[in-house]
């Protein structure tokens, strides 16, 4: 007998093929984000596939963030990629032998072993160990999950509140345009133009052979992050050595540390430990990222671009992603509320929350982080509205992301004003955040 197959468009379709595409990009100790474009283990990505894989495994979502962070190097960085030894150096651009972690010597304290690139990206890990123990508390004690992860988050978060402190306002700073995970959004502009790009024959590009190229950045934007990634790695990724040609606080990046360090707030206490230095620290965070990065006229966050000392004029969605920092100043969360349903944010034809705003002179509906809607940053700004109690909004953006999700077979990324798939299918965390919210 045939198993009955679900009905297509049910939630139990859904998390079947939630479920088939975590279960195909698993490799084993981790998750790749896409089996084509990013054939090696991301940082963020882990985080959000964790998140995911809890509601599957347990198992497998510990071993998810443990994976990453036996990359972790001596001086607390977690890198943005982990590159996987089996997969050939042609697979991905830029590969372990533009990084060359490894190479002896890095006062950063690369490991030796394996392979990875000298930046960082977001810091969801805290926020997902927390999430991950909580799925099974007895299992994740037995096996010392949280007491292993502890210190290791502990100085990944030190890091970045000391040698990512670029522009001494308590806040870090991305010192790349692959750091905050998006790319090419338009905030990234200014900053980039001062970036005289690496010329175009000194590397090749491996994602035009799975994306398309209107989807992706262009050969332009991929020179400044080659001449950018080089100068750090001649710098011995070492922030006090390094020029840093490009440095702005970001919104989200910042917002996600307030949120790690409250979870890591709650890790300590579940160790029987103290946790108050981790809600000071997320206090004192909050106020700077007030201070230093709301624009109340505008109604969101903007990013600080530290080499002119001024806000950024775009507006973008991870202005928006603060929603889930929890004690924010009075009237910031009703005012984000505002921003993401007037006109720049709403996009009616999917429900999903734009990368870029939708009036904005650059947007533009397929181009990566131009303006496409993507689905990790639904979910934070879903969690963010109930983190508020604004209900309704988060249960409608709930059901836009599972819609979604399932219509576009998991798509990396959206078109926010026709709603067509971009980017890559069966991407990693829009399945693992699809299943989380079905859960
Ligand atoms: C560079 C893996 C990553 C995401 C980023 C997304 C994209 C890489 C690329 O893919 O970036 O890190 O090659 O374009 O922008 O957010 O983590 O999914």
């Amino acid at each position: 007998d045939r198993p009955v197959r679900p009905a297509p468009g049910t939630d139990q379709a859904l998390r079947r093929g939630a479920t088939g595409v975590l279960l195909g990009n698993w490799t084993g100790a981790s998750t790749v984000p896409s089996r084509t474009l990013y054939p090696h283990q991301w940082s963020w990505d882990s985080a959000f596939v964790a998140i995911g894989l809890r509601h599957l495994s347990v198992r497998r979502a510990q071993r998810e963030l443990e994976s990453l962070f036996a990359a972790q190097w001596a001086d607390g960085r977690v890198p943005h990629i982990v590159f996987n030894p089996a997969v050939p150096e042609d697979a991905y651009f830029p590969g372990p032998g533009f990084w060359r972690s490894s190479r002896a010597g890095h006062p950063a304290g690369a490991p030796p072993a394996p392979e990875t690139s000298g930046i960082v990206q977001p810091p969801v890990h805290a926020l997902a160990a927390w999430l991950v123990h909580r799925a099974d508390p007895d299992r994740s004690r037995r096996r010392g999950f949280l007491a292993r992860l502890y210190p290791r988050l502990t100085a990944w978060h030190d890091y970045l509140l000391t040698r990512r402190d670029l522009g001494g306002g308590g806040l870090a700073a991305v010192v790349h345009p692959w750091e905050p995970g998006t790319d090419n959004s338009p905030c990234w502009d200014r900053a980039l133009a001062r970036v005289e790009p690496a010329p175009p024959d000194a590397f090749r590009r491996a994602d035009l052979a799975h994306g398309r190229a209107a989807d992706r950045p262009t050969d332009l934007d991929y020179g400044r992050y080659v001449r950018l990634a080089a100068d750090y790695r001649e710098a011995g990724y070492d922030d006090r050595r390094a020029a840093h040609g490009f440095a702005l606080e970001d919104p989200c990046f910042n917002a996600l540390l307030i949120a790690g360090e409250h979870a890591l707030a709650a890790t300590a206490r579940a160790l029987g430990r103290d946790g108050t230095p981790h809600t000071a620290r997320a206090d004192a965070l909050t106020r700077h990222l007030v201070t230093r990065l709301w624009d109340a006229d505008a109604g969101l966050f903007r990013a600080r671009d530290l080499r002119t000392d001024t806000l950024v004029p775009e507006r973008a969605v991870t202005g928006l992603v603060p929603l889930i920092v929890p004690h924010l100043p009075a009237g910031v969360a009703a005012a984000l509320r505002a921003t993401l349903t007037g006109p720049g944010f709403r996009a009616p034809a999917t429900g999903l929350v734009p990368s870029y705003d939708l009036t904005g002179p650059a947007f533009d509906p397929q181009r990566y982080w131009r303006g496409p809607a993507w689905f990790n940053t639904a979910w934070l700004i879903q969690r963010g509205l109930r983190t508020h109690r604004l209900d309704t909004d988060a249960e409608r953006l709930r059901r836009a992301v599972l819609t979604e999700a399932g219509r576009t077979a998991f798509a990396e990324y959206v078109d926010p004003v026709t709603g067509t798939p971009r980017g890559a299918r069966h991407f990693s965390w829009t399945a693992a955040l699809a299943l989380d919210l079905l859960c």
